[in-house]
């Protein structure tokens, strides 16, 4: 529940169905304006525990007994209330984020009813191999596997599209019959509370669905990765805490899914169709800020366009509009924090060390009115930088790309490959033999040929190298989140 008897809201940690306190808070800022929209209660271990062994205990009822069929039902149910209260959660979610309402409304609130109704429709539908043995002594025997829900799953989301990513996780887990203990990012804490008024809404019994606030270290997200009754790991979030939950979890031997950062690539040749690709790479970059971890930071163009590519793409960058989020036609809102703005403008800062030229923007907008005290940044373009250099090479989360020139197919496939992130890749050409060939060449978990981030919940999501571990979406997810026991009759 969200308490608003106090000058601000308080959101508080929902714990075997019901909304808890607790004894620290801290702030929930509005990015836009700096202003603070709540305060949120920040689980401490024992609250984290209460959460996991509600969720134990939820297994062994009603929701461990539900046939498939009903449990997908559930599922249906939750999609339809979200749909309900659809304004609701688009404003929880552009206050949460500064993300402009446009966007909230077209991605992120259809994507978490569209995450429950795909995994509803594919846990009803998808079968599990068997096959027909014949030992060695001639006598036959059938195989076939069953599929068991992990347990308790715990699931670590990001900032960057808090609901659309968490209900990209608890749909899967809950459609295989898991329960779930949720950390959301301390940043974006709403839609996650919200989603939780919404399970009661649609029936979903208590201890099947909890969430727990705060930050990672020594706190909610340490606690519920190390704690020795949750099952699985899943996090979405930056490599490096890919890496400590690696260590956390090393122990107890828990399986991970991790979907981790990236330094995405979009190669351009002199065959594209110039004017829909100009406009798929401005997206590819300036979506949500630059914080979509498929954004594209490093955009190679074939040297015999590149001049006239640059400046198409500077014209469009300059004509986005960065402004308040509830604006409808604003393309650009804020960056998540202020932290996370000094970080992108140590890059913009860092750039012009490392020798770039500024093609347009490298600063902060100024409004001249209470916008100033939000974190926008301006949406930028470099050109110039030596391959080595680490705005070149490391991930940068915000409206910002280089664009460098290349002879060759070979030198472009070699320029994107050398990374070491691999998560996402675009490329652009109406030769659609040359798309097949550099896309089977990429080193990364998903390419889009003439597109970007156009998506269907049935495919392998994931990364390689230090963008992932594993690979959800479709049948992946299922795999993920369920154990599958194969079991053997002698015929
Ligand atoms: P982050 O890694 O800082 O935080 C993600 C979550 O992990 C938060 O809930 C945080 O509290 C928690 N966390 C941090 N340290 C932890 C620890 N030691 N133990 C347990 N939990 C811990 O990431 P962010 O800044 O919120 O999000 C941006 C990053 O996420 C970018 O790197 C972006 O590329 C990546 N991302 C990847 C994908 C993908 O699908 N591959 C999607 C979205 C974002
Ligand atoms: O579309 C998805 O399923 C997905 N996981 C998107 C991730 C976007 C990263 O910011």
């Amino acid at each position: 529940m969200q308490r608003s008897s106090r000058q601000v809201k308080l959101i508080e940690n929902y714990i075997d169905g019901k909304f808890v306190g607790g004894k620290r808070e801290f702030a929930d800022v509005n990015p836009a304006d700096g202003s603070v929209i709540a305060q949120v209660t920040e689980a401490d271990r024992e609250q984290v525990d209460a959460a996991v062994q509600a969720a134990r205990r939820a297994i062994r009822g009603e929701w461990g007994q539900l046939g498939v069929r009903e449990r997908a039902a559930r599922l249906e149910r939750i999609a339809h209330v979200i749909e309900s209260r659809f304004d609701c959660l688009v404003s929880a979610e552009v206050a949460d984020t500064g993300k402009p309402v446009s966007l909230a409304s077209r991605l992120d609130v259809p994507r978490a009813a569209a995450n429950f109704r795909a995994f509803a429709d594919l846990i009803k539908s998808t079968g599990l191999e068997s096959f027909q043995t014949e030992g060695p002594d001639g006598k036959r025997a059938l195989n076939y596997a069953v599929r068991k829900p992990l347990g308790v799953v715990g699931i670590i989301t990001p900032w960057n599209l808090p609901l659309l990513l968490l209900t990209w996780k608890v749909a899967p887990a809950l459609a295989c019959g898991n329960t779930v203990v949720v950390k959301p990012s301390e940043e974006t804490p709403a839609t996650a509370t919200l989603l939780a008024e919404m399970m009661q809404q649609a029936g979903i019994p208590d201890g099947v669905y909890n969430v727990v606030h705060g930050f990672g270290p020594d706190s909610a997200g340490e606690f519920l990765t190390r704690h020795p009754d949750v099952n699985a790991v899943t996090l979405t979030g930056e490599s490096q805490t890919g890496a400590a939950i690696m260590k956390t979890v090393a122990a107890s031997v828990k399986p991970v899914s991790f979907e981790l950062g990236g330094k995405n690539v979009a190669i351009v040749f002199a065959d594209c169709d110039f004017d829909e690709t100009v406009k798929g790479i401005a997206e590819a970059i300036f979506t949500n800020t630059g914080q979509v971890c498929l954004c594209a930071e490093r955009v190679y163009v074939e040297r015999a366009i590149f001049d006239r590519f640059v400046t198409a793409l500077k014209k469009k960058a300059e004509g986005l509009i960065v402004g308040s989020p509830l604006e409808t036609n604003t393309d650009l809102g804020p960056l998540i924090s202020a932290q996370h703005r000094e970080k992108v403008l140590s890059y913009y800062r860092l750039a012009r060390e490392e020798g770039a030229s500024l093609v347009t923007g490298g600063g902060v907008p100024e409004f001249g009115n209470s916008l100033d005290r939000g974190f926008y940044i301006q949406p930028t373009i470099y050109t110039g930088l030596k391959e080595s250099a680490r705005c070149v090479k490391e991930e940068i989360f915000g409206p910002v790309c280089h664009v460098a020139p290349f002879d060759s197919e070979e030198e472009a496939v070699n320029l994107a490959n050398d990374t070491k992130y691999g998560l996402a890749a675009s490329i652009w050409t109406t030769n659609l033999k040359r798309g097949h060939r550099v896309a089977q060449q990429m080193n990364v978990g998903i390419t889009w040929v003439n597109c970007w981030f156009l998506r269907d919940l049935r495919t392998p999501f994931g990364g390689v190298g230090l963008s992932g571990i594993g690979r959800e979406g479709g049948l992946h997810s299922l795999n993920f989140y369920s154990e599958l026991n194969n079991i053997c009759i002698r015929l």
